[in-house]
């Protein structure tokens, strides 16, 4: 860990990304008034003017990392959550990386030799290919713990049900099954924890369960509005004011799908 006291101020080599991911229509890393030392690789950094001092481990090289491709729009990244976990834990990181778009409706050769299981997130670590969100989450976490993101055992299902009863729900066909019940019932135990316990799952800062559940609740959103005019009613405030600021966090805008794209990715699920 280095602390820089120098004032001068630099676009930090390691935080643009690469110019494939501008294309994809994602901006590239805010300018922002970071202090930062280029010869190394974990550095403490310090916001001009702020007191605080904010550290943050950085990668020197952008991780390369596999996530679905847009099914409406070329080039673009895709709707799926589990991808978007993961670049959203790069982002709150501030970790550079590489995006490779996968159509996973005609896998290429080069990614089912990666991973022949053929799904999406892979993130290459020390020259070998990684899989699954979870893995990868707290892969990052172990290499770069600063910020740290963790989420206490105790508290990192909370939420964890929301997902399940909203697929359950955007799948039925019969209004009176009690899916629609059984999503509103998680999500009013999830309001009444967070207005204890909130704003966030572990409290004042966001961690990893909320980039796990927000990309899922994006999902919820979009789907359930547009395919059972349905929306998480004003009777649960604390979800609504919850999903508002994970939506609005500038790492989120940048790694969200488009909503045409989340519409049509639960299209099959919700026909068939
Ligand atoms: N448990 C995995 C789930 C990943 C997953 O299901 N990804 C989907 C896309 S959202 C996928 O790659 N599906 C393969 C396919 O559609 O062929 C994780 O957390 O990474």
């Amino acid at each position: 860990m280095v602390t820089l006291l120098s004032s001068s101020r630099i676009q930090p080599a390691a935080f643009v990304l690469s110019s494939s991911i501008k294309q994809l229509g994602i901006n590239s890393y805010p300018r922002s008034n970071f202090l930062v030392s280029p010869h190394h690789s974990s550095l403490c950094l310090r916001r001009s003017g702020a007191r605080r001092t904010l550290s943050v481990s950085m990668s020197a090289t952008p991780l390369e990392t596999c996530v679905k491709a847009s099914i409406t729009v070329p080039n673009r990244l895709g709707d799926c959550p589990f991808c978007q976990r993961v670049l959203l834990t790069l982002e709150e990181k501030h970790l550079p990386y590489d995006l490779k778009l996968v159509d996973l409706a005609n896998k290429p050769e080069w990614f089912l030799k990666i991973n022949s299981e053929g799904k999406v997130p892979v993130i290459k670590f020390d020259e070998q290919w990684v899989a699954d969100s979870d893995v990868i989450t707290q892969t990052l976490e172990e290499k770069y713990p600063n910020p740290p993101l963790a989420t206490p055992p105790d508290k990192s299902s909370v939420g964890s049900k929301i997902f399940s009863t909203f697929i359950a729900f955007v799948k039925s066909k019969d209004p009176n099954d009690g899916t629609e019940q059984a999503l509103l019932s998680e999500l009013s135990s999830f309001n009444d924890y967070i207005k204890e316990n909130g704003p966030f799952i572990n409290g004042k800062e966001i961690s990893a369960a909320d980039l796990s559940l927000g990309p899922k609740l994006y999902h919820l959103e979009i789907a359930l509005g547009h395919y059972k005019n349905w929306s998480v009613p004003d009777s649960l405030p604390y979800v609504k004011s919850y999903m508002k600021s994970i939506f609005s966090r500038e790492s989120f805008a940048k790694t969200r799908a488009l909503p045409e794209d989340v519409i049509a990715g639960w299209r099959p699920k919700v026909l068939g």
